[in-house]
Protein backbone atom coordinates (compact mmCIF):
# COMPACT_ATOMS: atom_id res chain seq x y z
CA UNK A 1 0.00 0.00 0.00
CA UNK A 2 1.37 3.53 -0.51
CA UNK A 3 0.04 5.55 1.95
CA UNK A 4 0.06 9.41 0.44
CA UNK A 5 0.11 8.30 -3.52
CA UNK A 6 -0.28 11.93 -4.56
CA UNK A 7 2.53 13.20 -2.65
CA UNK A 8 4.61 9.43 -3.18
CA UNK A 9 3.75 9.28 -6.53
CA UNK A 10 3.42 12.98 -7.60
CA UNK A 11 4.80 14.15 -11.72
CA UNK A 12 8.76 15.11 -10.61
CA UNK A 13 7.90 18.59 -12.17
CA UNK A 14 4.84 19.34 -10.61
CA UNK A 15 6.58 18.00 -7.18
CA UNK A 16 9.71 20.68 -7.98
CA UNK A 17 7.18 23.47 -8.56
CA UNK A 18 5.59 22.35 -4.80
CA UNK A 19 9.32 22.34 -3.41
CA UNK A 20 10.04 25.74 -5.04
CA UNK A 21 6.70 27.44 -3.47
CA UNK A 22 7.38 25.15 -0.19
CA UNK A 23 11.17 26.42 -0.03
CA UNK A 24 10.97 30.48 -1.06
CA UNK A 25 7.87 30.58 1.74
CA UNK A 26 9.97 28.52 4.27
CA UNK A 27 13.22 30.94 3.75
CA UNK A 28 10.68 34.07 3.82
CA UNK A 29 9.60 32.63 7.29
CA UNK A 30 13.42 32.43 8.96
CA UNK A 31 13.79 36.01 7.31
CA UNK A 32 11.17 37.12 9.85
CA UNK A 33 11.57 34.89 12.85
CA UNK A 34 14.73 33.38 13.19
CA UNK A 35 17.76 36.78 13.32
CA UNK A 36 20.78 33.90 13.01
CA UNK A 37 19.12 32.65 9.45
CA UNK A 38 18.04 36.27 8.57
CA UNK A 39 21.94 37.41 9.08
CA UNK A 40 23.14 34.29 7.16
CA UNK A 41 20.78 35.26 4.35
CA UNK A 42 21.96 38.94 4.70
CA UNK A 43 25.54 37.88 4.47
CA UNK A 44 25.08 36.04 1.20
CA UNK A 45 22.69 38.98 -0.17
CA UNK A 46 19.85 36.52 -0.53
CA UNK A 47 16.17 37.61 -0.62
CA UNK A 48 13.39 34.81 -0.13
CA UNK A 49 12.44 36.62 -3.63
CA UNK A 50 15.79 35.40 -4.90
CA UNK A 51 14.26 31.43 -4.82
CA UNK A 52 13.24 30.99 -8.24
CA UNK A 53 14.17 27.49 -8.94
CA UNK A 54 15.74 24.50 -6.82
CA UNK A 55 18.87 25.02 -8.41
CA UNK A 56 18.99 28.42 -6.04
CA UNK A 57 18.97 26.16 -2.93
CA UNK A 58 22.85 26.27 -3.08
CA UNK A 59 22.96 29.75 -2.75
CA UNK A 60 21.81 28.91 0.85
CA UNK A 61 23.59 28.53 3.74
CA UNK A 62 24.61 25.07 5.28
CA UNK A 63 23.44 24.56 8.69
CA UNK A 64 25.61 22.54 11.13
CA UNK A 65 25.47 20.84 14.37
CA UNK A 66 28.22 23.25 15.63
CA UNK A 67 26.11 26.46 14.85
CA UNK A 68 22.89 24.28 16.86
CA UNK A 69 25.46 23.98 19.44
CA UNK A 70 26.42 28.30 19.20
CA UNK A 71 22.37 28.62 19.30
CA UNK A 72 21.07 26.70 22.16
CA UNK A 73 19.20 25.95 23.31
CA UNK A 74 16.28 27.27 21.15
CA UNK A 75 18.22 29.68 19.18
CA UNK A 76 16.64 28.58 15.63
CA UNK A 77 13.06 28.19 16.23
CA UNK A 78 11.25 29.97 13.84
CA UNK A 79 8.24 30.07 16.61
CA UNK A 80 7.39 30.77 20.10
CA UNK A 81 7.98 27.87 22.40
CA UNK A 82 4.66 28.29 23.50
CA UNK A 83 3.34 27.33 19.91
CA UNK A 84 5.52 23.87 20.28
CA UNK A 85 3.69 20.84 22.08
CA UNK A 86 7.01 18.76 22.20
CA UNK A 87 10.71 18.67 22.34
CA UNK A 88 13.38 16.33 21.33
CA UNK A 89 17.10 15.54 21.84
CA UNK A 90 20.46 14.55 20.42
CA UNK A 91 23.59 14.53 21.24
CA UNK A 92 25.55 17.40 20.17
CA UNK A 93 29.65 17.33 19.73
CA UNK A 94 29.73 18.59 23.60
CA UNK A 95 28.29 18.26 26.66
CA UNK A 96 25.05 20.14 25.05
CA UNK A 97 22.42 18.43 23.24
CA UNK A 98 20.81 19.15 19.75
CA UNK A 99 17.24 20.43 20.61
CA UNK A 100 14.32 19.61 18.50
CA UNK A 101 10.82 21.34 18.98
CA UNK A 102 7.64 20.64 17.05
CA UNK A 103 4.35 22.74 17.09
CA UNK A 104 0.74 19.80 16.89
CA UNK A 105 1.01 20.56 12.69
CA UNK A 106 4.95 19.13 12.82
CA UNK A 107 3.89 16.44 14.64
CA UNK A 108 0.59 15.56 13.45
CA UNK A 109 0.75 16.90 9.49
CA UNK A 110 4.38 16.17 8.80
CA UNK A 111 6.09 13.90 11.22
CA UNK A 112 3.08 11.35 11.65
CA UNK A 113 2.33 11.31 7.88
CA UNK A 114 6.26 10.45 7.30
CA UNK A 115 6.38 7.85 9.27
CA UNK A 116 2.58 6.65 8.16
CA UNK A 117 4.58 6.46 4.96
CA UNK A 118 7.43 4.95 6.40
CA UNK A 119 5.31 2.08 7.70
CA UNK A 120 3.12 1.65 4.41
CA UNK A 121 6.62 1.55 2.37
CA UNK A 122 7.71 -1.45 4.82
CA UNK A 123 4.43 -3.19 4.30
CA UNK A 124 2.03 -1.87 6.86
CA UNK A 125 -1.73 -1.44 7.16
CA UNK A 126 -4.37 -0.06 9.80
CA UNK A 127 -4.45 -4.35 10.48
CA UNK A 128 -0.83 -4.50 12.03
CA UNK A 129 0.27 -4.44 15.17
CA UNK A 130 2.86 -2.53 15.71
CA UNK A 131 5.78 -3.72 18.30
CA UNK A 132 7.79 -0.38 18.81
CA UNK A 133 10.85 -1.09 20.70
CA UNK A 134 12.53 2.01 20.38
CA UNK A 135 13.88 4.06 23.07
CA UNK A 136 11.28 5.96 23.96
CA UNK A 137 11.76 9.73 25.26
CA UNK A 138 14.18 12.35 24.33
CA UNK A 139 15.46 10.20 21.20
CA UNK A 140 13.06 10.47 18.13
CA UNK A 141 12.17 7.05 17.64
CA UNK A 142 9.60 5.77 20.20
CA UNK A 143 8.03 8.34 19.72
CA UNK A 144 8.26 9.22 16.31
CA UNK A 145 7.12 5.95 15.37
CA UNK A 146 4.17 5.72 17.58
CA UNK A 147 2.45 8.72 16.35
CA UNK A 148 2.99 7.58 12.88
CA UNK A 149 1.64 3.83 13.75
CA UNK A 150 -1.56 5.32 15.63
CA UNK A 151 -2.20 7.63 12.45
CA UNK A 152 -2.34 4.40 9.91
CA UNK A 153 -4.79 2.77 12.61
CA UNK A 154 -1.93 0.40 13.81
CA UNK A 155 -2.54 -1.65 17.30
CA UNK A 156 1.11 -0.14 18.77
CA UNK A 157 2.39 -1.55 21.44
CA UNK A 158 5.44 0.63 23.00
CA UNK A 159 7.39 -1.48 24.39
CA UNK A 160 10.28 0.60 24.15
CA UNK A 161 14.00 -1.04 24.64
CA UNK A 162 15.17 -3.06 27.17
CA UNK A 163 13.90 -6.59 29.20
CA UNK A 164 14.02 -8.71 26.04
CA UNK A 165 12.26 -11.85 27.38
CA UNK A 166 9.33 -9.44 28.04
CA UNK A 167 9.25 -8.24 24.47
CA UNK A 168 8.75 -11.29 23.10
CA UNK A 169 6.27 -12.27 25.51
CA UNK A 170 4.52 -9.69 24.52
CA UNK A 171 4.89 -10.08 20.90
CA UNK A 172 3.27 -13.56 21.20
CA UNK A 173 0.61 -13.01 23.00
CA UNK A 174 -0.42 -9.55 21.27
CA UNK A 175 0.07 -11.49 17.89
CA UNK A 176 2.53 -8.72 16.76
CA UNK A 177 3.41 -8.34 12.96
CA UNK A 178 5.19 -5.23 12.83
CA UNK A 179 8.80 -4.83 14.70
CA UNK A 180 10.69 -1.48 15.18
CA UNK A 181 13.95 -1.44 16.65
CA UNK A 182 17.65 -0.82 15.81
CA UNK A 183 18.88 -3.79 13.42
CA UNK A 184 21.04 -4.75 15.87
CA UNK A 185 18.36 -4.75 18.74
CA UNK A 186 16.66 -7.15 16.42
CA UNK A 187 19.60 -9.88 16.18
CA UNK A 188 19.84 -9.56 20.33
CA UNK A 189 15.90 -10.41 19.88
CA UNK A 190 16.78 -13.29 17.91
CA UNK A 191 19.72 -14.34 20.26
CA UNK A 192 17.64 -14.09 23.29
CA UNK A 193 14.94 -16.33 22.19
CA UNK A 194 17.80 -18.34 20.87
CA UNK A 195 19.47 -18.89 24.55
CA UNK A 196 16.20 -19.28 26.34
CA UNK A 197 14.69 -21.84 23.97
CA UNK A 198 11.87 -19.75 22.73
CA UNK A 199 10.59 -21.18 19.33
CA UNK A 200 10.36 -18.18 16.91
CA UNK A 201 7.45 -19.50 15.23
CA UNK A 202 5.59 -18.33 17.96
CA UNK A 203 5.75 -15.01 17.41
CA UNK A 204 3.78 -13.90 13.67
CA UNK A 205 5.83 -10.45 12.50
CA UNK A 206 5.91 -10.11 9.01
CA UNK A 207 8.52 -7.17 8.48
CA UNK A 208 10.62 -4.74 10.26
CA UNK A 209 11.54 -1.12 10.34
CA UNK A 210 15.15 -0.95 11.31
CA UNK A 211 17.20 1.95 11.28
CA UNK A 212 19.07 4.73 13.63
CA UNK A 213 22.68 2.81 12.92
CA UNK A 214 24.13 1.70 9.52
CA UNK A 215 23.60 -2.29 8.72
CA UNK A 216 24.98 -4.44 6.16
CA UNK A 217 23.07 -6.90 3.50
CA UNK A 218 24.81 -9.42 5.59
CA UNK A 219 22.57 -8.30 8.49
CA UNK A 220 19.20 -7.91 6.09
CA UNK A 221 19.80 -11.40 5.26
CA UNK A 222 20.49 -12.41 8.85
CA UNK A 223 17.80 -10.65 10.89
CA UNK A 224 15.38 -12.13 8.01
CA UNK A 225 16.12 -15.78 8.25
CA UNK A 226 16.06 -15.37 12.04
CA UNK A 227 12.63 -13.62 12.89
CA UNK A 228 10.96 -14.31 9.47
CA UNK A 229 10.34 -11.07 8.32
CA UNK A 230 10.87 -8.81 5.65
CA UNK A 231 13.49 -6.16 7.01
CA UNK A 232 13.57 -2.33 5.82
CA UNK A 233 15.67 -0.21 6.24
CA UNK A 234 14.49 3.58 7.59
CA UNK A 235 16.75 6.96 8.30
CA UNK A 236 16.12 10.42 9.56
CA UNK A 237 18.21 12.30 12.84
CA UNK A 238 16.88 14.80 14.92
CA UNK A 239 17.74 17.64 13.42
CA UNK A 240 15.27 17.20 10.36
CA UNK A 241 12.00 15.40 12.01
CA UNK A 242 13.40 12.04 13.65
CA UNK A 243 12.77 8.81 11.82
CA UNK A 244 10.46 9.58 8.46
CA UNK A 245 12.65 11.06 6.52
CA UNK A 246 13.05 8.27 4.24
CA UNK A 247 12.45 4.69 3.77
CA UNK A 248 12.82 1.51 2.06
CA UNK A 249 9.93 -0.39 0.26
CA UNK A 250 9.54 -3.84 -1.11
CA UNK A 251 11.93 -2.94 -3.94
CA UNK A 252 14.62 -2.11 -1.79
CA UNK A 253 16.76 -0.48 -3.99
CA UNK A 254 17.69 2.32 -1.50
CA UNK A 255 15.43 4.50 0.70
CA UNK A 256 12.55 6.76 -0.82
CA UNK A 257 12.81 10.48 0.86
CA UNK A 258 9.93 12.21 1.48
CA UNK A 259 11.29 14.88 -0.15
CA UNK A 260 7.75 17.15 -0.95
CA UNK A 261 8.93 17.35 3.24
CA UNK A 262 12.64 17.44 3.07
CA UNK A 263 14.70 18.65 0.40
CA UNK A 264 17.93 16.14 -0.74
CA UNK A 265 20.96 17.24 -1.82
CA UNK A 266 24.28 15.75 -2.15
CA UNK A 267 27.35 17.71 -1.86
CA UNK A 268 31.15 17.28 -1.95
CA UNK A 269 32.18 17.25 2.13
CA UNK A 270 35.15 19.60 1.12
CA UNK A 271 33.94 21.93 -1.15
CA UNK A 272 30.67 22.00 -0.40
CA UNK A 273 29.53 21.84 -4.09
CA UNK A 274 26.24 19.81 -5.23
CA UNK A 275 27.64 16.37 -6.57
CA UNK A 276 25.60 15.48 -9.86
CA UNK A 277 22.84 12.96 -9.23
CA UNK A 278 24.34 9.75 -8.81
CA UNK A 279 27.48 10.50 -7.24
CA UNK A 280 28.46 9.65 -3.99
CA UNK A 281 28.60 12.01 -1.13
CA UNK A 282 27.61 14.24 2.01
CA UNK A 283 23.93 14.22 2.41
CA UNK A 284 22.48 17.61 3.08
CA UNK A 285 18.70 18.09 3.90
CA UNK A 286 16.07 21.04 3.97
CA UNK A 287 13.08 21.22 5.65
CA UNK A 288 9.88 22.65 3.86
CA UNK A 289 7.01 22.12 5.67
CA UNK A 290 7.82 22.35 9.57
CA UNK A 291 7.17 24.81 11.23
CA UNK A 292 8.55 25.08 14.64
CA UNK A 293 12.68 24.28 13.65
CA UNK A 294 12.49 23.97 9.77
CA UNK A 295 16.80 23.92 9.11
CA UNK A 296 18.10 24.65 6.06
CA UNK A 297 20.40 22.86 4.15
CA UNK A 298 21.32 20.76 7.22
CA UNK A 299 25.68 18.78 6.92
CA UNK A 300 23.88 15.48 7.82
CA UNK A 301 27.98 14.32 7.60
CA UNK A 302 26.08 10.81 6.36
CA UNK A 303 27.60 9.36 3.21
CA UNK A 304 25.32 8.24 0.44
CA UNK A 305 23.64 8.95 -3.00
CA UNK A 306 20.56 9.59 -4.63
CA UNK A 307 18.76 7.97 -7.88
CA UNK A 308 16.26 9.82 -9.02
CA UNK A 309 14.44 7.18 -11.38
CA UNK A 310 10.94 5.93 -11.04
CA UNK A 311 11.27 2.98 -8.36
CA UNK A 312 9.44 -0.51 -9.51
CA UNK A 313 6.70 0.43 -6.73
CA UNK A 314 5.52 3.29 -8.48
CA UNK A 315 6.96 5.69 -6.07
CA UNK A 316 8.67 9.05 -8.16
CA UNK A 317 10.55 10.25 -4.57
CA UNK A 318 14.03 9.71 -4.92
CA UNK A 319 16.13 6.91 -3.29
CA UNK A 320 18.71 7.20 -1.22
CA UNK A 321 21.51 4.50 -0.71
CA UNK A 322 21.67 3.01 2.03
CA UNK A 323 24.33 4.95 4.68
CA UNK A 324 27.93 3.75 3.94
CA UNK A 325 29.92 6.27 6.25
CA UNK A 326 29.61 9.27 7.82
CA UNK A 327 32.28 12.38 7.21
CA UNK A 328 33.11 13.47 10.97
CA UNK A 329 34.02 10.97 14.24
CA UNK A 330 30.54 10.49 15.55
CA UNK A 331 30.50 6.81 16.76
CA UNK A 332 26.65 5.08 17.08
CA UNK A 333 26.76 2.88 20.28
CA UNK A 334 23.57 1.17 21.08
CA UNK A 335 21.74 3.29 19.10
CA UNK A 336 22.87 6.02 20.56
CA UNK A 337 25.56 9.05 19.18
CA UNK A 338 28.39 9.35 20.76
CA UNK A 339 30.98 11.96 19.85
CA UNK A 340 34.57 11.59 21.08
CA UNK A 341 35.02 15.14 21.53
CA UNK A 342 32.05 14.70 24.59
CA UNK A 343 34.37 11.96 26.29
CA UNK A 344 37.13 14.29 26.04
CA UNK A 345 35.58 17.02 27.65
CA UNK A 346 34.36 14.55 30.31
CA UNK A 347 37.74 13.50 31.06
CA UNK A 348 39.86 17.33 30.96
CA UNK A 349 37.44 17.91 34.12
CA UNK A 350 39.16 15.42 36.29
CA UNK A 351 42.10 15.73 37.73
CA UNK A 352 43.65 12.93 38.22
CA UNK A 353 44.02 11.81 34.74
CA UNK A 354 45.90 13.12 31.60
CA UNK A 355 44.10 14.26 28.35
CA UNK A 356 45.18 11.45 26.71
CA UNK A 357 42.47 8.45 26.16
CA UNK A 358 41.80 6.15 23.86
CA UNK A 359 38.09 4.64 22.98
CA UNK A 360 37.53 0.76 22.51
CA UNK A 361 34.91 -0.43 20.70
CA UNK A 362 34.18 -4.09 20.60
CA UNK A 363 31.13 -6.37 19.80
CA UNK A 364 29.71 -8.91 22.67
CA UNK A 365 26.57 -10.47 20.93
CA UNK A 366 25.08 -7.80 18.83
CA UNK A 367 25.76 -4.91 21.17
CA UNK A 368 28.58 -2.74 21.22
CA UNK A 369 30.43 -1.73 24.38
CA UNK A 370 32.64 0.78 24.83
CA UNK A 371 35.55 0.91 27.35
CA UNK A 372 37.53 4.34 27.67
CA UNK A 373 41.28 3.91 28.22
CA UNK A 374 42.74 7.02 29.88
CA UNK A 375 45.89 7.72 30.96
CA UNK A 376 46.32 8.01 35.39
CA UNK A 377 48.79 10.93 35.89
CA UNK A 378 51.84 10.26 37.18
CA UNK A 379 51.53 11.40 40.99
CA UNK A 380 48.69 9.48 41.08
CA UNK A 381 50.38 6.08 39.54
CA UNK A 382 51.97 5.26 42.42
CA UNK A 383 48.82 5.42 44.64
CA UNK A 384 46.71 2.05 46.11
CA UNK A 385 44.12 0.07 43.88
CA UNK A 386 41.32 1.21 46.53
CA UNK A 387 41.93 4.86 45.00
CA UNK A 388 42.47 3.94 41.39
CA UNK A 389 39.50 1.88 41.83
CA UNK A 390 37.24 5.05 43.15
CA UNK A 391 38.36 7.20 40.18
CA UNK A 392 37.41 4.69 37.50
CA UNK A 393 34.11 4.55 39.55
CA UNK A 394 34.22 8.19 39.22
CA UNK A 395 34.93 8.50 35.26
CA UNK A 396 32.53 5.70 34.55
CA UNK A 397 29.46 7.52 36.73
CA UNK A 398 30.44 10.38 34.90
CA UNK A 399 30.49 9.91 31.32
CA UNK A 400 27.17 7.35 31.82
CA UNK A 401 25.31 10.82 32.83
CA UNK A 402 27.14 12.94 30.06
CA UNK A 403 26.53 10.45 27.14
CA UNK A 404 23.65 7.94 28.14
CA UNK A 405 25.36 5.07 27.26
CA UNK A 406 27.08 2.71 29.99
CA UNK A 407 30.55 2.72 29.45
CA UNK A 408 33.78 0.83 30.92
CA UNK A 409 36.62 2.56 32.18
CA UNK A 410 40.56 1.74 32.65
CA UNK A 411 43.14 3.53 33.80
CA UNK A 412 46.27 2.78 32.16
CA UNK A 413 49.89 3.91 32.73
CA UNK A 414 51.06 7.30 32.63
CA UNK A 415 52.62 7.47 28.91
CA UNK A 416 51.12 4.04 27.82
CA UNK A 417 49.23 5.56 25.13
CA UNK A 418 50.80 6.07 21.34
CA UNK A 419 51.20 9.58 20.78
CA UNK A 420 50.90 11.16 17.64
CA UNK A 421 52.41 13.09 15.25
CA UNK A 422 49.44 14.22 13.34
CA UNK A 423 46.08 13.52 14.12
CA UNK A 424 45.59 11.33 17.36
CA UNK A 425 44.12 8.09 16.88
CA UNK A 426 41.43 7.98 19.63
CA UNK A 427 38.79 5.30 18.26
CA UNK A 428 39.61 1.95 18.15
CA UNK A 429 37.08 -0.39 16.28
CA UNK A 430 37.33 -3.72 16.58
CA UNK A 431 33.59 -4.13 15.79
CA UNK A 432 33.01 -6.08 12.53
CA UNK A 433 29.78 -4.93 10.83
CA UNK A 434 26.40 -5.90 12.04
O1 LIG B 1 18.58 7.95 14.90
C1 LIG B 1 16.45 8.83 14.23
C2 LIG B 1 15.96 7.47 13.92
C3 LIG B 1 15.25 6.76 14.86
C4 LIG B 1 16.17 6.92 12.66
C5 LIG B 1 14.73 5.49 14.58
C6 LIG B 1 15.68 5.65 12.33
C7 LIG B 1 14.97 4.94 13.30
P1 LIG B 1 19.56 10.66 15.75
O2 LIG B 1 19.66 10.06 17.10
O3 LIG B 1 19.56 12.14 15.64
O4 LIG B 1 18.22 10.22 15.05
O5 LIG B 1 20.73 10.06 14.86
C8 LIG B 1 20.82 10.42 13.50
O6 LIG B 1 21.84 8.28 13.02
O7 LIG B 1 22.70 11.14 11.07
C9 LIG B 1 22.85 8.70 10.94
O8 LIG B 1 24.24 8.88 11.13
C10 LIG B 1 22.33 7.62 11.87
N1 LIG B 1 21.25 6.85 11.25
C11 LIG B 1 19.92 7.01 11.38
N2 LIG B 1 19.26 6.11 10.63
C12 LIG B 1 20.20 5.37 9.98
C13 LIG B 1 20.18 4.28 9.05
C14 LIG B 1 17.86 8.93 14.75
N3 LIG B 1 19.04 3.74 8.63
C15 LIG B 1 21.99 9.70 12.87
N4 LIG B 1 21.37 3.82 8.60
C16 LIG B 1 22.07 9.91 11.39
C17 LIG B 1 22.55 4.34 9.00
C18 LIG B 1 21.47 5.86 10.37
N5 LIG B 1 22.62 5.35 9.88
Amino acid sequence: MIWDPYYECMDPEERTKLQVRRLRETVARLNVNVPWYRDRFAEKGIEPGDIKSLDDLRHLPFTTKDDLRETYPLGLFAVPPEECVRIHASSGTTGKPIIAGYTRDDITNVWAETIARTIACGGGTSHDVLHNAYGYGLFTGGLGLHYGGELMGCLVIPASGGNTERQLMLMEDLGSTILCCTPSYALTIADVAENIGFDLSRIKLKSGLFGAEPWSDSARESIEERLGLSAHDIYGLTEVIGPGVAGECEAKAGLHVYDDHFIPEVIDPDSGEPLPPGEKGELVLTCITKRAFPIIRFRTRDITRLDYETCACGRTQPRMERITGRTDDMLIIRGVNVFPSQIEEVLLRIEEVEPHYQLVLTREGHLDNLEVQVEVSPAMFSDEVRKLEAIEDRIRERLSSALGIRVGVKLVEPRSIERSIGKAKRVIDKREEV
